[in-house]
């Protein structure tokens, strides 16, 4: 009896709701306009055939999030001396004045990490860490180099032509600050391509005590071990597994063009996109390399754009060999709003805080031909002798270098957890680091990120979770996966070569469309399917990470999972983007819990409001949301979920819709789609994939750039 009337309710109740999330869990009418300016820079096109959706996506929300950092203090007068004695000395050669009287000075040789010798490799790993106990600027100097990346720097350093530019100029300046300590010491280049052409590259050397210290987890072995007593404000952590390294196939077609604006945003070739490529081994490092506004804290974050850099000179050289003048190839469209103007060639870059110091560079400096005397790479190690390094081996099959592992090493019986000559990373003096304030940089952390993608240690997980239970409303969600199209390891229960017929599949349900995946997808093609959810806090800066397993053998799989976010109050319901995407950086589609029946249109953006009004949809730890959800009270009863108690459900279809529309060409508000169908085919008919060069992308033509309208969320202090 208790039980008809249970069902009747909830049949009474979801008549009350129809077409709305239930349970205060409610889709945004709009996202916030700068936060669909930088999706529709981010992707650029109208649909996922050209490009990984979690690279776009991972993009924009790196951008938007920026607001809600905070640059570096104000510099009392002796930091400022020193600051700008220290850059202008390491710039003279570069700036117009010092052209005349450039020096015979010897060019800075940056070297493939494992092709250093192990004193190189110590003594960098030393400079880092001086630098870092080096309290000539507070609350250290690396913390404070690690702040020019952060904040409204990101507006000058990406998404635009500065991006290369930029970034050469920051490590030019890192590498000076190194070179105080140590005059001799360079920044060696990570090519992940050598870790990428691995089975599993989560296991490459590159993660051991030898190396950059562990994959997983805080520093706490390996050269940065004792980071975190420095300044425990600023340790970073890692999450390895996830995104994409760099490939040979993604660096050649990079290679093949001539012009920066292929390149570059906001008109790059989608294969050939090469700061959208970069992003893939920041998502594949995790923890604080995921967070853009935050990875320069990991030292692995300058030997990754060592190799950014290293590509982009290759790409410079072939620029000169075509008689193409490199120093002047800045993409720039004057009054084009597509492009921001704080990567104008002109402006500044925004490294020393403003109006602090006399100097600043301006963008195009880092176009700069100085450059081409100032430093030099070695090439990344080629068979058959790979550098000589003992740390890689030749792939006979492919002819390609490949990482070797951890567990090869020890094979071999090489010490891979230790590096001789590392000196230890005592704590600076206590009385400094009092004086830091500790939200003086981008305070944004990753929320749960300390257990691995690749292993899956979830229990890891959720007791990271429960040490900020009073912070985060726990809002469970489910995820319905289709077999991926590419999945070919199981095909009994094929949806693609043996229709189940009689099952009722329709052909438009199992055939939608072709999400582009990662290049280096088809390794982690594995039975599992590991769904990957993020949330970004719109109204606020918190951040969490999910992981649910689903079963890639069948047609039709089902799991669900819980994320965090924000705990919202009365005044203050939490705004938040979900997003999820397989391990293949394709993406689902999220959905409302009235949407149960996954109609076609009625998928929506993912940016959603939480707030209080009852009943409640969250819990407020892991366990209550999980248990808001499953019965397990009823004696005699075998536990039972109610979906109807699960506001959000992601649906992995491997479509090549981009579900993020809300093109201004609509003219309506943008990503309003709830209960009604992105136009998909308008948005392609408008897509120009014109000529190379110059202006052929229609998205966003008339959005003035986010610079120039006021942000009711800028946080200070
Ligand atoms: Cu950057």
């Amino acid at each position: 009896m208790a039980k008809i009337s249970r069902t009747l309710l909830s049949a009474w109740l979801l008549t009350l709701h129809v077409q709305l999330c239930t349970g205060r869990v409610e889709p945004l009418p709009s996202l916030p306009y700068d936060l669909q300016y930088y999706l529709d820079t981010c992707h650029g096109t109208g649909d996922l055939n050209d490009k990984p959706a979690e690279l776009a996506f991972w993009g924009a929300m790196q951008m938007y999030v920026s607001k809600f950092c905070e640059e570096n203090p104000s510099m009392t007068t002796s930091e400022k001396a020193f600051l700008q004695k220290t850059v202008t000395t390491s710039f003279a050669p570069i700036s117009a004045s010092g052209r005349g009287k450039r020096q015979a000075t010897r060019p800075r040789l940056r070297k493939e990490i494992r092709t250093m010798t192990i004193t190189e490799r110590a003594r960098y790993f030393n400079a880092l860490t001086r630098l870092k106990r080096d309290t000539r600027l507070r609350p250290n100097i690396y913390d404070v180099l690690a702040g020019f990346h952060t904040g409204a720097n990101m507006q000058r350093a990406h998404f635009g032509p500065a991006f290369t530019g930029w970034h050469r100029l920051y490590l030019w300046i890192l590498e000076s600050f190194l070179r105080l300590h140590d005059p001799e010491v360079t920044v060696p280049f990570w090519a992940s391509v050598l870790d990428n052409e691995m089975e599993d590259p989560t296991e490459s050397v590159i993660f051991s005590g030898a190396f950059f210290g562990p994959g997983v987890g805080l520093p706490t072995s390996g050269p940065f071990r004792g980071w975190q007593q420095i300044n425990p404000a600023t340790v970073f952590n890692r999450n390895v597994g996830g995104g994409q390294l760099y490939t040979y196939e993604g660096i050649d077609a990079i290679l093949r063009r001539r012009r920066n604006s292929e390149l570059l945003f906001p008109t790059a070739e989608a294969d050939s996109n090469f700061e959208e490529q970069h992003g893939g081994p920041h998502i594949f490092v995790g923890g604080t390399m995921n967070d853009l506004n935050a990875a320069a804290r990991d030292p692995i974050f300058f030997s990754h754009h060592s190799f950014v850099d290293q590509i982009w000179e290759r790409f410079r050289y072939n620029q000169r060999a075509a008689g193409i003048p490199t120093e002047t190839d800045y993409p720039w469209v004057p009054n084009d709003p597509r492009y921001n103007p704080a990567q104008s060639p002109t402006n500044i870059t925004g490294f020393f805080p403003d109006g602090q110091l006399n100097l600043d560079y301006i963008q195009i400096t880092g176009y700069s031909d100085a450059f081409f005397q100032l430093v030099q790479y070695e090439q990344v190690p080629t068979c058959p002798l790979c550098g000589g390094s003992q740390y890689l081996r030749c792939n006979p099959t492919t002819n390609r270098c490949v990482s070797r592992s951890i567990a090869e090493m020890r094979t071999a019986n090489v010490d891979i957890d230790t590096l001789p000559g590392l000196e230890q990373a005592a704590p600076g003096r206590k009385k400094r680091l009092i004086s830091y304030k500790e939200n003086n940089v981008c305070h944004r952390k990753p929320f749960i990120n300390d257990f691995s993608v690749n292993r899956l240690q979830l229990s890891t997980a959720i007791s990271a979770r429960q040490t900020h239970a009073m912070e985060y409303a726990y809002v469970p969600v489910k995820i319905v996966t289709k077999r991926p199209s590419n999945y070919k390891h199981f095909s009994i229960y094929s949806l693609y070569e043996k229709p189940m017929n009689g099952l009722g599949f329709k052909q438009e349900l199992v055939n939608i469309g072709t999400n582009k995946p990662y290049r280096s997808c088809d390794k982690s093609l594995d039975s599992p399917g590991k769904i990957k959810i993020v949330a970004y806090g719109i109204n606020h800066g918190a951040y969490s990470e999910e992981y649910v397993i689903t079963d890639n053998r069948l047609a039709i799989s089902e799991s669900s999972g819980v994320i965090a976010v924000k705990m919202p109050t009365g005044l203050n319901p939490s705004e938040v983007m979900v997003a999820a995407f397989d391990s293949c950086g394709r993406v689902c589609r999220p959905y409302c819990k009235s949407d149960a029946n996954m109609a076609h249109n009625s998928y929506f953006t993912g940016g959603v409001r939480i707030s209080v009004t009852s009943p409640l949809i969250y819990g407020t730890s892991y366990g209550e949301a999980l248990l808001n959800v499953w019965d397990i009270q009823t004696e005699n009863m075998c536990p039972t979920m109610d979906y109807n108690k699960i506001p959000l459900t992601f649906f992995c279809e491997y479509t090549d819709n981009w579900i993020w529309g809300g093109s201004s060409r609509t003219g309506s508000g943008s990503g309003s789609t709830i209960g009604g169908k992105i136009s998909v085919r308008a948005l392609r008919t408008g897509r120009g994939r014109a000529g190379r060069i110059g202006v052929s992308n229609p998205r966003s033509p008339i959005r003035p750039s986010p610079l120039d309208f006021h942000n009711p969320f800028q946080i200070h202090g």
